[in-house]
């Protein structure tokens, strides 16, 4: 099954969205399959943005990124790579949609509420940069063959 690796950013944690921001993707049918509350190393930031290094906001991105802890999660389910970063909405919360976690909850873009994987390679990445396998839990759920 799909994975992807979504993470409540620092603004997130600090505005009390992690359960809000579980609840939905949840409710929508995927299943959390690892999650842990977090600080992220200078050293871990750049990895995972590296990216972005040569871009004018790197410096601010990493600075922000590791000022707080973070929710980091993987959660799984057909095309969730896909449908996490609609649930997210655009990059910039001003063009994100409402009923996006980022149109409802973000104004600015370097304070955007959630990471999300995006694409298959990015998911396979980031999850083994923040999760050993080990931290990881297969389990069957009832509900699933509602979805
Ligand atoms: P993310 O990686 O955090 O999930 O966000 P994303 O894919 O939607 O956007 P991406 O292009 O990967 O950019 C990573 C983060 O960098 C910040 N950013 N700032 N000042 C700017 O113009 C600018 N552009 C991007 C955002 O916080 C974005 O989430
Ligand atoms: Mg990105």
């Amino acid at each position: 099954m799909e994975k992807t690796f979504l993470m409540v950013k620092p603004d997130g944690v600090q505005r009390a969205l992690i359960g809000e921001i579980v609840s939905r993707f949840e409710k929508k049918g995927f299943q959390l399959v690892g999650a842990k509350l977090m600080n992220i190393s200078e050293d871990l930031a750049k990895e995972h943005y590296g990216e972005h290094k040569e871009r004018p906001f790197f410096g601010e991105l990493v600075d922000f990124i590791t000022s707080g802890p973070v929710f980091a999660m993987v959660w799984e389910g057909k095309d969730v790579i896909l449908t996490a970063r609609n649930m997210m909405g655009k990059t910039n919360p001003s063009e994100a949609a409402p009923g996006s976690i980022r149109g409802d909850y973000a104004v600015q873009v370097s304070n955007n509420i959630i990471h999300g994987s995006d694409s298959a390679e990015s998911a396979v990445r980031e999850i083994g940069l923040f999760f050993k396998e080990e931290e990881l839990v297969s389990y069957d759920k009832a509900v699933a063959v509602w979805i």
